[in-house]
């Protein structure tokens, strides 16, 4: 077998493994581990195969998330830069439950999330292209679940791991684009009753537009692109915080509403 045809196989593979992971929701060991040398360019064909595992059972992608868009983010997991990872139609919780069967140690962040009408491509992409092809911003709410042991991986083992994607609530409410400025919105997120994190807008990259103008870069160098209708995940306000059975958890996002999440 060429050299090539070796790393196709071993890529699917792998994707197969994260995928049996992923749905099962057990614990593996990082997969840097057995492919030391594995390049993160490998890693995001990983997460791409593993999604068209998903796909191919009936799932189907919705969308794209920002990860690690913050300096406090990327120190807390020791990776030091922003990545991203896909979102499909069975991540999203459609009632503020969060049910604990098939997680391992999920942590709930708080996000503002942006629904396209038009198509977004290209290394030129500008923050008015952004704008001019966003429907609505919605607050919402991200669960992040790693499969690695102790939530410990390096770079390529997380994007492999489809940035720890597992399940995302998005508010009732949507809004312009232009109703807010959304780097000043402050969000403040409790624990049962107790307040554990608070951070603004700003948090994510400057401004959560620049979050998808990013994503929109990162994506067209992988030939790759955003699609009308796709939920944006732009990157977490705060820090994660994890979550327990019994645990409610509520997020006040200033002037726009409180998300709340029961753990169960
Ligand atoms: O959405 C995120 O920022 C998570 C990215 C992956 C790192 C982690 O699991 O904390
Ligand atoms: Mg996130």
């Amino acid at each position: 077998m060429q050299f090539k045809e070796v790393r196709r196989v071993n890529l699917q593979q792998i994707a197969k493994h994260i995928d049996f992971h992923q749905q099962n929701g057990t614990e593996m060991d990082k997969i840097t581990i057995e492919y030391p040398s594995l390049h993160v360019d490998d890693a995001y064909e990983i997460q791409r195969l593993s999604i068209e595992e998903a796909i191919a059972r009936g799932d189907e992608l919705i969308g794209m998330k920002m990860g690690l868009t913050s300096v406090a983010k990327q120190k807390s997991v020791g990776v030091e830069e922003a990545i991203y990872g896909r979102l499909t139609r069975s991540m999203e919780l459609m009632e503020p439950t969060l049910g604990m069967k098939g997680l391992i140690h999920p942590r709930v962040e708080p996000e503002i999330a942006f629904v396209l009408k038009k198509d977004l491509e290209g290394e030129n992409v500008t923050v008015r292209d952004v704008w001019a092809a966003t429907e609505c911003v919605i607050p919402a709410l991200e669960v992040i679940d790693s499969r690695y042991k102790n939530f410990s991986f390096t770079l390529e083992d997380v994007v492999a791991d489809n940035a720890s994607s597992t399940k995302f609530l998005l508010g009732y409410q949507a809004y312009s684009p232009y109703h807010t400025q959304w780097d000043q919105i402050k969000v403040e997120m409790f624990r049962n009753g107790e307040l554990v994190q608070e951070g603004v807008g700003a948090a994510v990259l400057d401004h959560p537009v620049r979050s998808v103008v990013e994503l929109v870069k990162m994506l067209s160098r992988r030939g790759e692109s955003l699609k009308a209708g796709m939920v944006i995940f732009t990157g977490a306000i705060t820090e994660a915080i994890n979550v327990y059975e019994g645990d409610q958890i509520e997020v006040k996002f200033d002037q726009l509403g409180i998300l709340s999440l029961k753990v169960e």
